[in-house]
């Protein structure tokens, strides 16, 4: 799950490098950092010490309560940091969620992509579902905040996914935020079966574009932004559609930005499920493979 809700694409990367690393200090207890070897660094369980209890479930950091300690939002809960020494409940029962300041008060609000609601932070007190537009029906398990027509509210891309059994493939939504008072469906389409979602001004022209990761073989979508919110796709263009010989597509269960090499561009890490696949002939897919942007190119 990646939070992007800035319009700076630095910022956004920026903001996640600090959460990872508070992150990091809150979950890693003791760190041994040998300044000779990176690979003597090493990572102890706090879980329950901390109080915390956790299941398998995607997960993100946001300070809620504007209080200078991240919390975190894991399996429907919402973990509330105390000053680095623990964790206790401050809502429960929301699903799934990523995190932004929907309504610009300075409290970053959640959007749980399981049910499709937006629940607006109350001072860091407590989470209110707000009403929502109606929707098509969409079984999602990944979507991203960003501002993406440049009107200094975040909107939302919520990825569709799938019912395998009934062979239905869920449509991909764009939620356009109303002056942070409510949202209307400007856009929705079911093509691929989406698993990750992330955001990014990979070629720097002041507008977020949206990367998809597909699964089932599917081709990846990269949109290229407008500035008015309004997507081409343009991952065959960019060599971002994130496949093998002989498929349309890949395995893709997610992907981040970052500046992996220090140049000043964004560069894509995609990650891919490696399985084997009785299509034609036996194909192994290809692991994950990082590729990287030169002037906005990937
Ligand atoms: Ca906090
Ligand atoms: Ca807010
Ligand atoms: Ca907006
Ligand atoms: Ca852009």
């Amino acid at each position: 799950m990646i939070l992007v809700s800035s319009r700076n694409p630095f910022s956004a990367c920026g903001y996640a490098i600090r959460v990872l690393t508070v992150a990091c200090l809150l979950t890693a207890g003791p760190v041994a950092i040998a300044e000779e070897s990176p690979a003597a660094q090493t990572f102890r369980d706090r879980t329950g010490e901390l109080g915390l209890e956790l299941a398998n479930s995607q997960a993100c950091w946001v300070d809620v309560d504007n209080d200078g300690w991240a919390d975190l939002c894991a399996g429907g809960v919402v973990w509330r940091n105390n000053a680095g020494k623990g964790f206790v409940k401050l809502a429960e029962g929301l699903g799934e969620v990523v995190a932004a300041d929907f309504d610009n008060d300075s409290f970053a609000d959640l959007f749980s992509f399981s049910s499709l609601r937006v629940y607006r932070n109350n001072s860091g007190k407590a989470f209110e579902p707000i009403e929502m537009p109606k929707l098509p029906k969409c079984v999602s398990v990944g979507a991203c905040w960003g501002d993406f027509n440049g009107d200094g509210f975040v909107d939302l891309y919520v990825g569709g996914y799938e019912d395998w059994d009934a062979g239905i493939t869920y449509p991909d939504l764009l939620l356009v935020n109303e002056k942070g008072k409510s949202f209307h469906l400007a856009w929705s389409a079911a093509r691929f079966r989406a698993r990750g979602v992330t955001a990014c001004d990979f070629d720097q022209d002041g507008d977020l574009d949206v990367y998809v990761s597909n699964y089932r073989l599917q081709p990846n979508l990269l949109w290229l932004n407008d500035g008015q919110g309004k997507f081409k796709d343009v991952a065959a263009e960019y060599n971002a559609v994130g496949t093998s010989p002989g498929f349309a597509g890949g395995h893709s269960i997610g992907a981040a930005w970052c500046d992996f090499d220090n140049d000043g561009k964004f560069d894509l890490g995609r990650r891919e499920k490696s399985q084997i696949r009785r299509l034609g002939p036996m194909r192994r897919l290809l692991p994950g493979v990082v590729r990287q942007s030169r002037r906005g190119g990937l």
